[in-house]
């Protein structure tokens, strides 16, 4: 597939906005300026990256705990995400929901989510609700090798199987469940051998990769659209940090963190760009700088926002339409 000079480019900076959002977060949550629990997506980027540059503003997104990722590569306001991990009441969620509640369902996403294994059935319900309406709309569901195995898993894929929904459900084999490796937590090795109980296709990819992740997910994206049903993609890749940030991750080894990060999917795709010749190393610098700037904006933002005041702690439980409904 030959893509254009813009779409590599888009690739590039939306995987770098991730990186630095990511080492910020760290960072600041090591100075304690981040309450609560915080996962990073540090080495996943390619993942979000390759599948959400196949969704327009209107698809849909499902998110895990490990999510600040696929809300930047959808479109989500740094600034605003920011702000919700300090718990400012600027945040997403006025400060009150943290990093595994943001949703900007403006934007399509409809959420990060604490419970594992809980974005399959919403994904399903956004499909059902598309296909419903008879728009055009894709949802894609982002899960976790551990996920794989709730009983959501098969509920979601199940009844979009069957009922032909327009889902795309991408697996981020990162070959553990917090401590659990792949080889504890299940008998198989390729998690898409499970579309077949479904009859769906299923791929594996290399995950690292985005250029492969995109291509995969365009494919899914284009069944799904033609109202052919949904697909299960696993893409394989690596969590650089513990599963949370203060993990001594001692279920794995040094030598095994540091072959994943010669994969890395930046400096894989950064190089392989420079190679290709399509782009100066300027040019990805300066996406680079402008992106440190961002993050520092972000960060500043989120300084400058108050707390939210204790009296509104139980306001924003439910939504202004449930109480319409009640009435
Ligand atoms: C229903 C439910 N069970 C257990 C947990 C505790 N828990 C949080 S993350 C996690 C592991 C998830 O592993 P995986 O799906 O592979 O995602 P990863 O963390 O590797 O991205 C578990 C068991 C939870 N949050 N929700
Ligand atoms: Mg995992």
């Amino acid at each position: 597939m030959k893509l254009k000079k813009e779409e590599l480019l888009h690739f590039y900076r939306k995987m770098v906005e991730i990186r630095k959002f990511e080492t910020k977060v760290v960072e600041l949550f090591a100075d304690g300026m981040i309450p609560g629990f915080v996962h990073s997506y540090i080495g996943e980027e390619a993942v979000a990256v390759g599948a959400c540059s196949n969704l327009n503003d209107d698809d849909y997104i499902t998110s895990t705990h490990r999510g600040h990722g696929h809300l930047i590569a959808k479109g989500g306001h740094m600034d605003k995400m920011m702000a919700e991990l300090f718990g400012k009441e600027t945040g997403y969620c006025k400060g009150k929901g943290g990093s595994m509640h943001i949703a900007d369902v403006d934007l399509g996403i409809l959420g990060a989510n604490g419970i594992v294994g809980g974005g399959f059935p919403i994904a399903a319900g956004a499909g059902l609700s598309a296909k419903m309406r008879g728009t055009n709309q894709v949802a894609v569901c982002f899960f976790g090798d551990g996920a794989s195995n709730q009983t959501t898993f098969h509920e979601g894929i199940n009844l979009a199987s069957i009922w032909d929904l327009p889902v795309v459900f991408v697996c981020e084999n990162n070959m553990y469940g917090i401590s659990l490796s792949q080889k504890e937590h299940q008998h198989i090795k390729d998690i898409s051998d499970r579309a077949t109980a479904y009859g769906i296709p299923g791929v594996t990819v290399d995950g690292n990769d985005v250029i492969a992740v995109y291509e995969a997910v365009k494919e899914a994206v284009k069944r799904a659209r033609q109202g052919e049903g949904p697909t299960l993609i696993e893409c394989k890749t690596y969590r650089h940090r513990g599963h949370f940030e203060g993990d001594p991750t001692v279920y794995r080894s040094e030598e095994e963190v540091e072959q994943w990060k010669k994969k890395d999917p930046i400096k894989r795709f950064r190089k392989k760009l420079l190679e290709l010749g399509t782009v100066t190393e300027d040019e990805l610098n300066s996406i680079d700088e402008e992106v440190d700037k961002m993050v520092e904006e972000a960060v500043e933002y989120a300084k400058k926002g108050k707390f939210p005041e204790p009296e509104k702690a139980v306001e924003d439980v439910y939504t202004d339409i449930v109480e319409e409904v009640r009435e």
